[in-house]
């Protein structure tokens, strides 16, 4: 997995991970497999059930010599959904582990909603670059060490982060996010997902499977579902979140 979107990455000259960074599942088929894989969704329907909706994917990438971090956050605050039964299963497309920026989590925080602002620091690898605004130094922290192939999963509302990679290699992760199909949008706007399993009652439009590789309809779609997604979450922000600089 990794081979080929390095591969992409090289043969288009851009950062794929960048432009895909969010639902990559929707352009490439070896994706849309991997948020269907059976391995993961078996686990995935003992902790929300059987009613499965994928509700996004997003690539996490630190380079080597960056300083992108993931500030403490809760995935959850921007979703605009009307419940909490979601998580999110991280696996590893590179080692993961302490010197390059592994994943942490704060364990039991996902029991409550913690304030959240936005803190436009360019390091925030968070596309709103929010984090919480509460202190919780207290909390024990879990290091998600994980080798390539691996996953670690979160509840949508588990407080988590990681530092910048102070190693010489890429560490790279794909987060993908399933909350329960009953679970529905709040604030009116037309929201698409993908069906994995069981219902989602009418509650998404369904997003589809990629022919191949960057297909060009595919491409068109992503793009327009990307735009209707970001209006959710950006109402969602401007609602709930104070901006500090
Ligand atoms: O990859 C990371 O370091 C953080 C991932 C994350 O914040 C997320 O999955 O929401």
């Amino acid at each position: 997995m990794r081979q080929q979107l390095e591969y992409y990455e090289r043969k288009l000259g851009k950062d794929i991970f960048s432009n895909f960074q969010l639902k990559g599942h929707l352009i490439f088929p070896f994706l849309w497999e991997i948020v269907h894989e059976l391995k993961i969704i078996e686990i995935v329907e003992t902790l929300i059930g059987p009613n499965i909706v994928c509700w996004g994917s997003s690539f996490f990438v630190k380079d080597v010599g960056t300083s992108d971090f993931v500030p403490w956050h809760q995935d959850g605050t921007c979703w605009g959904l009307n419940g909490t039964n979601g998580l999110t299963v991280w696996l590893a497309l590179t080692p993961s582990k302490e010197d390059n920026g592994c994943l942490r989590v704060r364990p039991c925080t996902h029991t409550r909603k913690y304030e959240h602002i936005i803190n436009e620091n360019p390091n925030s690898m968070l596309p709103l670059k929010e984090e919480v605004n509460h202190s919780h130094s207290k909390i024990n922290t879990v290091d998600c060490i994980l080798n390539p192939g691996e996953i670690s999963i979160h509840h949508m509302y588990a407080i988590h982060g990681s530092k910048r990679n102070e190693s010489s290699a890429r560490r790279i992760g794909f987060a993908i996010r399933y909350i329960d199909g009953s679970m529905k949008n709040t604030n009116g706007l037309n929201s698409h997902a993908t069906l994995i399993k069981g219902h989602d009652f009418g509650n998404f439009i369904h997003e589809k499977k990629p022919k191949y590789d960057l297909d060009a309809q595919a491409l068109r779609r992503h793009s327009s579902i990307i735009s209707s997604s970001e209006k959710i979450v950006r109402a969602e922000s401007d609602r709930l979140m104070k901006r500090i600089h």
